[in-house]
């Protein structure tokens, strides 16, 4: 778990695994600079200034042979983390940039955990929590226009609305709160009462439309959804071995063998997809089959994209939900039965037929999509659920004042949805949560 005091000094390399020209270790924390000055000796008359940002460069000794380097100073608390900082650059082989961490743990650096970097920007006030996600999001993004998405997120993209909303809200309470405190001196005319009302019902619906366009994010890898589906018999299960270049997926000329559904992660160009295998479309009245059919029709719902496998030897059933973008798979390409109609992408799990081609028109597909995203489609499952919470709060709010409910019942649903939406954009979080966002970091962000 990553630590939540900030009085100790973090290091860990920070440019992306494997060999490159330069790399960097990267220092936050008090002692930042006097580590870094005593791994990295100076080149005469390169003094940093102590009180701005400096860049020096210098050499670091690495059993007698030096190394060039340079440094980066940061030497207050206007940085990234709220606290002093340190890069350490040099030539970027990772068994050197490894050394160059170990010679700034062996001078009292603690080795960060994922995300550590990022969380001390959060706790120092300098991020809130859905740019901490954006910058999680920037590092996950696979693709140019995710890239973009979470950019226009880290500027500020959901947290803006949600304030303004909370704002009101908190605004709102301290009226109502008063009315309490001074039940005789009630000021608070009905016709007040009726505009309020429908002020909370307002707030309600654009918190649950900020939620609706967060829906279907949620997915553990955050990965594009490629799922195979098709009637029994159709190869589903063959491709999806064939695709990840393993025998997972159980294969056999019975129909109805996959009754679960396998997911393997797979790169199609430069895109890394989840391939979901599932059962044959049946309708048979089997309680086993009725499940393995409702699997499937949850994933095929789910899907960014359908594979819809055909073949000659088993006929099309065509039960997809249409709203899903769809590639046509001709399955079994090697045999003999039937021609593979027009528009169809040819393929053979046992000859390798067409996989490459199959591979292409999926990264197409899914690329052409992301670029239609919405701009807060990154965010993580934990906001859209605080938001609907706050949403519904809302609704119930307006709802006990139309009813002409007590002050004191509305403002216990009031103060319910300003603290989800606190939770949202992490004015008021606990441990936990935190710990779960920052974990999924990498080392070094
Ligand atoms: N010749 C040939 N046979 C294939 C090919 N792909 C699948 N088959 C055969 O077709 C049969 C069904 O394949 P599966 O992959 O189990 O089919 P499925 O669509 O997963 O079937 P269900 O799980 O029952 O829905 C098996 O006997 C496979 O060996 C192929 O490319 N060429
Ligand atoms: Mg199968």
């Amino acid at each position: 778990m990553a630590s939540f005091d900030t009085f100790d000094t973090i290091a860990a390399i920070a440019s992306p695994p494997g060999p490159a020209l330069r790399g960097l270790v990267r220092l936050s924390g008090p002692e930042s600079l006097t580590i870094a000055r005593s791994v990295v000796r100076l080149d005469e008359g390169q003094e940093p200034d102590p009180t701005r940002p400096s860049w020096r460069s210098g050499t670091i000794d690495l059993e007698g042979l030096p190394l060039d380097a340079s440094v980066t100073f940061w030497p207050g608390s206007r940085t990234y983390t709220g606290q002093p900082m340190a890069e350490i650059h040099t030539t970027g082989s990772p068994p050197l940039l490894r050394r160059v961490l170990g010679f700034c743990l062996d001078r009292g650096a603690r080795l960060a955990e994922p995300g550590e970097f990022t969380l001390r920007a959060f706790l120092s006030g300098r991020i809130d929590l859905t740019q901490a996600e954006a910058v999680l999001a920037v590092i996950d993004s696979q693709s140019p226009a995710q890239v973009e998405a979470a950019l226009q997120q880290l500027a500020g993209g959901l947290a803006g609305p949600i304030e303004a909303v909370r704002d009101r809200l908190l605004d709102t309470l301290a009226h109502l709160e008063a009315g309490l405190d001074f039940v005789d001196e009630a000021d608070v005319d009905p016709i007040g009462r009726q505009r309020l009302a429908g002020d909370l019902a307002r707030d309600a619906r654009e918190l649950a439309a900020l939620a609706d366009r967060l829906r279907g994010r949620d997915r553990p890898s955050g990965l594009p959804r490629v799922v195979l589906v098709g009637p029994p018999n159709a190869g589903k299960s063959r491709l999806f071995n064939a695709l990840t270049g393993g025998d997972h997926a159980l294969v056999s000329p019975i129909a109805g063998t996959t009754r679960d559904y396998l997911s393997a992660t797979i790169r199609c160009q430069e895109l890394l997809v989840d391939l979901i295998d599932t059962a044959g479309i049946d309708e048979t009245g089997d309680p086993i089959e009725a499940e393995a059919q409702a699997l499937r029709a949850a994933q095929a719902a789910g899907a960014d994209l359908l594979l819809d496998c055909r073949s000659g030897d088993a006929p099309h059933v065509a039960d997809l939900p249409d709203d899903r973008p769809r590639l046509v798979v001709w399955t079994k390409a090697d045999r003999a039965e039937g021609e593979p109609p027009d528009g169809t992408i040819a393929t053979s799990a046992a000859s390798g037929q067409g996989l490459d081609a199959l591979r292409l028109a999926i990264a197409r597909t899914i690329r052409e999509r992301a670029t239609e995203h919405d701009p807060t489609g990154l965010t993580s499952a934990r906001c859209r659920d605080g938001l609907v919470r706050a949403s519904k709060a809302l609704a119930n709010a307006s709802e006990a004042i139309r009813l002409e409910a007590g002050d004191e019942l509305v403002a216990v649903d009031l103060r319910d949805a300003v603290e989800e939406l606190g939770r949202v954009i992490g004015a008021e979080i606990d441990d936990a949560i935190l710990d779960r966002i920052f974990r999924r970091f990498c080392i070094g962000k």
